[in-house]
């Protein structure tokens, strides 16, 4: 027929969904199948994701679908599973915010500095990248029994086909890839000890993945064979693919439980610069660097939405929204905020350390949370920009927090640039452009993205005032 159908399986650290979308010639629909919540579990061992709920969501969301051509999964970064011999799961994948990383960096430093590692990898300096997450594993009676490593899509994939790979694009988040060849850095991998058999053969986005198994077909009711293909794996790539820029002069802020700002780049920056600005350099689809930076994100409100006993967000933002702006502001950008609990007080803490107005009610954090939110956007495009020394005109914003309409505004404003928002389900939607595109419905990168102009209908953000305020702002919280 005219019109393919795909099947999205977005799993984000709130939720996870699938989406089906319907691709034809100047077509482009997204609607959702299911959406289930992603609740990690905090078990004596640690913090763990609960991935057989994620798995039994994505199977409930593939009945919901119908049919489909085809289904991909993408999901946040660097976490994985650990197989057995016998390709059986080892445990319940270990979460990003767990803290069996803390200093394990300093010591993988000792054997490969920073510098080298940054060189080489192009990653910035996280906790969790997945390098740092096996130094924490060694030693461990899981590890030992450890015979493949399965990034969180790729076990999903593994789960519903049987076959196993490693999708390119979130193996970039592990640390050993080096972002000019696009294939493993045997040398990092080398000094550190890491036995690269661990990983499955790589695989990039629009390969085949397999086919959902006799036993997936029955659970889910759906007819085969039905193809699986491999999509930009990592939700960042996906969402970036999925930004509706007209040329190459944009920034993008992929904001969700994180806030992913930055740049679509042809080549990496691996300088000295560079990496002391802690910017990254993930793959993207069909060789593009996705050069950015993490900033806290949604999270920060998130856990304190939860810490408040979950009041309605919109009337939290409408009064949020009242109150003055930048009174006070926290560095959005601090690994401290990484760990779960007591939000509002580690909050209030940093505005107290840096001798500012301690906000107090609900809509006063918020306040300082958005106000915050926007100060490290600004940071990340400006240096951006001026690192890769690649100028933009315009700042699309992407995912959950587009439906945040004072984000949008104060990141305008911060910016001094427009904002345009939207599609809120990017990484839904970059999925289902791949699979359409292996499936012959649309061109290069390119043509997807004029597809999503013609058909998604963002919102714009003029800045309004001048940027001077966010100046003295932004020096305030670097001379703290
Ligand atoms: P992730 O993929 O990381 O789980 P999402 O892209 O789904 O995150 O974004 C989730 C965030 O979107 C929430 O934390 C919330 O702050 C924001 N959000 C969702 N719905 C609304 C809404 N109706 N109004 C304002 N913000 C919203
Ligand atoms: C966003 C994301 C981000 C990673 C983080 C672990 O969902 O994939 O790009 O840094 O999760």
């Amino acid at each position: 027929g005219d019109v393919g159908s795909y099947a999205a399986v977005d799993l984000g650290a709130s939720s996870g969904r699938v989406m089906v979308g319907r691709v034809g010639p100047d077509r482009l629909e997204l609607t959702e199948a299911h959406r289930f919540p992603n609740r990690p579990v905090r078990t004596p061992d640690g913090l763990r994701w609960d991935v057989l709920a994620l798995y039994a969501g994505v199977l409930d969301g593939l009945r919901s679908a119908g049919p489909v051509d085809s289904v991909g999964v993408d999901s946040w970064a660097v976490d994985h599973g650990l197989l057995d011999a016998d390709g059986a799961l080892l445990g319940n994948p270990v979460h990003y915010r767990d803290a069996r990383t803390e200093g394990v960096a300093e010591r993988v430093w000792a054997t490969l500095p920073a510098e080298e590692l940054y060189a080489a990898t192009g990653l910035q300096y996280a906790p969790f990248n997945t390098l740092y997450q096996l130094a924490a594993a060694r030693g461990t009676a899981q590890f030992a029994a450890a015979r493949r490593l399965l990034l969180i899509p790729d076990l999903l994939t593994y789960w519903l086909t049987g076959e196993q790979g490693t999708e390119l694009t979130n193996a970039s988040t592990t640390q050993l890839i080096d972002p000019r060849t696009g294939d493993w850095s045997h040398e990092v991998a080398g000094r550190l000890g890491i036995d690269l058999g661990l990983f499955a053969p790589l695989r990039r986005p629009g390969d085949p993945a397999g086919v959902l198994r006799p036993e997936v077909l029955e659970e889910t009711g759906l007819t085969g064979p039905v193809p699986v293909t491999t999509v930009g794996s990592h939700d960042t790539a996906s969402a970036v693919a999925a930004v509706p820029a007209a040329d190459e002069r944009f920034a993008y802020i992929c904001t969700g439980t994180w806030s992913l700002a930055g740049l679509e780049l042809t080549a990496p920056v691996l300088t000295e610069e560079s990496r002391a600005a802690n910017f990254t350099n993930e793959l993207g689809l069909d060789g593009t660097v996705r050069y950015l930076r993490n900033i806290m994100g949604l999270w920060l409100l998130q856990e304190c939405v939860r810490a408040w006993g979950d009041p309605d967000l919109g009337a939290l933002l409408a009064e949020a929204a009242r109150v003055p702006a930048l009174r006070s502001v926290v560095d959005a950008g601090d690994p401290a905020f990484l760990a779960p609990g007591r939000m509002p007080e580690r909050i209030a803490e940093a505005c107290r350390a840096s001798g500012q107005p301690v906000p107090g009610t609900p809509a006063e954090v918020t306040r300082c949370i958005l106000d915050s939110l926007a100060l490290a956007h600004r940071g990340a495009v400006a240096d951006a920009q001026r690192l890769a020394g690649h100028p933009v005109d315009v700042v699309h914003v992407v995912g959950g927090g587009t439906r945040n309409a004072l984000l949008c505004q104060l990141t305008a404003d911060a910016c001094g640039l427009p904002v345009v928002a939207g599609p809120t389900e990017a990484a839904a939607l970059g999925n289902v452009l791949v699979q359409a595109r292996a499936h012959g419905r649309v061109g290069d990168l390119g043509g997807m993205r004029r597809l999503l102009a013609r058909t998604q209908s963002p919102t714009r953000y003029e800045p309004r005032g001048d940027t001077a305020r966010w100046r003295a702002a932004e020096t305030r919280l670097a001379d703290r």
